[in-house]
């Protein structure tokens, strides 16, 4: 039986204007027919979300709000098979990878935001007025209302629920668009929360595209408070046109092409491991992933023979074959774009060290997303494969000499996503942490998590921070109240 990915609007399944395919990344196969949402679904999730502000949503204490939110995040654990089986048909990333991360990452963001929003203090501040009296001033946190939430395929329900925790802990109400190419555990998400006994109207989904479909009608309508996306930064661009229209305020998390060096005193094993874990993760579709390497001089030879053994030990396949490490990429469409700078590399002239094309893979999967983890020597700088971001399974490796030189072909680069650096030298990760132009500097680790600190890129690579009380500033309007005593 064909499944079918309805809008989740008001509480209710809403059918759309039209139908489109959804595909099954390891094989291509058809597995579902998404209902594309028109204008007139997108106003009537709008028209619900807003609606929601002032029912019953609106009138719940912090206590009962984030009592809410641990329900959903049960319900979320309870389901975690199905949200499992939700995530890999989608996009194809090994079972693995999303028991372990996607999924309890998707719980774990309500959770947070949750138990923050019930303990963070608002400033206050007493003052001398002009006739000798004093006044005191407070900070009131107000939801910003509804809050239009556009999401990438990479890390579908935990890229999602990174935004909607948050908004809803601080009691917004939202209007989801999902990836085109991953409805699936947004769909689902709807019977957890209805399940859980939150309000109709408080979170709502749309499916369809972005350019004159359901995510343009969403972030172009006026009664959106607030548009908070993640994906492109040509993306980044037309929303943030779009959002001009209103002054309505953006948060935007966008690509990047993050860099990873090494020096010469870093554990060698320690980081191989971890930048093939940042290179090859995911299929490399991960924004804070690593495209570039830079290996002090003395270690260049050694590392990237070890990085090729790491590579060619990557079990490729379907996703639910025990051993498999690595799935296809999201869809054939992005493969092309892949593909694109495979090519690219070798009219560079670039070294393949290990892959460089589509893996063999048995007649059932020849339709799928393939392609091989591949590592590059050789590129100049001024490469279009060392400047922008492929979204792929892939790297450049460069020597370098010192770490001025280092800190300057890091920072060469329209985006400021992350780094990940890698000594024993604590000095240097201290410099290299203030050196490096980007939101996020892990010094001998790759995508080391603590919710509460401040994620969001420089430059190209995003608009604010989230992660924490700095999900705030987002997600809530702050108003002073000045009282004269
Ligand atoms: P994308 O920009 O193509 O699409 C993201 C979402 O925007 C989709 O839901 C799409 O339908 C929608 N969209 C597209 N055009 C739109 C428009 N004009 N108006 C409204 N909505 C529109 O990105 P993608 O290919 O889904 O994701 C990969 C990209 O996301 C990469 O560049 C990656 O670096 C970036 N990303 C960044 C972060 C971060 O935290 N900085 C995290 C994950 C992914
Ligand atoms: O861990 C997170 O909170 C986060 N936003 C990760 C983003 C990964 C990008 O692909």
């Amino acid at each position: 039986m064909t499944k079918h990915f309805h809008n989740f609007i008001d509480n209710q399944w809403v059918e759309g204007v039209r139908t489109f395919d959804n595909r099954n990344p390891a094989d291509n196969s058809v597995i579902g027919q998404v209902h594309e949402a028109g204008r007139e679904q997108v106003n009537a999730a709008v028209n619900a979300a807003r609606a929601a502000l002032n029912g019953p949503w609106g009138m719940m204490t912090i206590a009962q709000r984030t009592a809410l939110l641990h329900k959903v995040a049960d319900g979320i654990e309870q389901r975690a098979e199905e949200f499992v089986a939700a995530e890999v048909a989608d996009t194809g990333k090994p079972h693995s990878l999303a028991s372990h991360l996607d999924i309890p990452r998707g719980a774990a963001n309500f959770k947070v935001f949750a138990d923050l929003i019930r303990n963070v203090p608002t400033e206050s501040f007493t003052m001398d007025t002009p006739d000798g009296g004093k006044a005191v001033n407070y900070a009131v946190r107000n939801p910003r209302g509804v809050i239009g939430v556009i999401c990438p395929w990479n890390l579908p329900l935990l890229l999602m629920t990174w935004k909607v925790g948050p908004a809803l802990a601080c009691g917004n109400t939202v209007v989801v668009k999902p990836s085109e190419e991953t409805p699936a555990t947004a769909t689902l998400l709807g019977e957890v929360m209805r399940d859980a006994g939150v309000p109709a109207g408080v979170y709502n989904v749309v499916h369809g595209f972005g350019e004159h479909s359901a995510g343009a009608f969403l972030t172009e309508h006026k009664d959106v408070d607030g548009i908070t996306f993640t994906g492109e930064t040509g993306t980044g661009e037309a929303i943030m046109q779009a959002a001009s229209k209103g002054v309505r305020p953006v948060s935007l998390e966008l690509g990047g092409k993050n860099a990873g060096v090494i020096f010469a005193d870093a554990d060698l094993d320690k980081a191989v491991a971890g930048i093939a874990r940042a290179v090859f993760e995911n299929s490399g579709q991960v924004c804070l992933g690593t495209e570039r390497v830079y290996v002090q001089r003395p270690l260049f030879d050694a590392f990237v023979a070890a990085l090729k053994v790491r590579a060619e030990a990557i079990k490729v396949g379907p996703p639910n074959e025990p051993g498999v490490t690595m799935g296809p990429l999201v869809s054939v469409g992005h493969r092309q774009k892949v593909l694109s700078y495979y090519q690219q590399a070798a009219r560079d002239g670039a070294s393949v060290v290990t892959g460089g094309g589509i893996p063999n893979m048995p007649a059932e999967l020849a339709e799928g997303a393939w392609v091989q983890p591949t590592i590059w020597t050789g590129l100049s700088e001024d490469s279009a494969v060392v400047r922008e971001e492929i979204f792929g399974p892939c790297c450049h490796i460069a020597p370098f000499d010192d770490e001025e030189e280092v800190v300057r072909l890091v920072n060469d680069t329209p985006y400021g996503l992350a780094a990940s650096v890698w000594t024993s030298n604590l000095q240097v990760a201290h410099r290299m942490g203030a050196a490096l132009d980007v939101g996020i500097c892990w010094i001998n680790s790759w995508f080391l998590r603590d919710l509460r600190t401040a994620f969001g890129g420089a430059k190209q690579s995003g608009i604010g921070r989230e992660g924490g009380v700095h999900s705030l500033e987002f997600y809530t309007e702050l108003r002073n109240v000045c009282i004269r005593l």
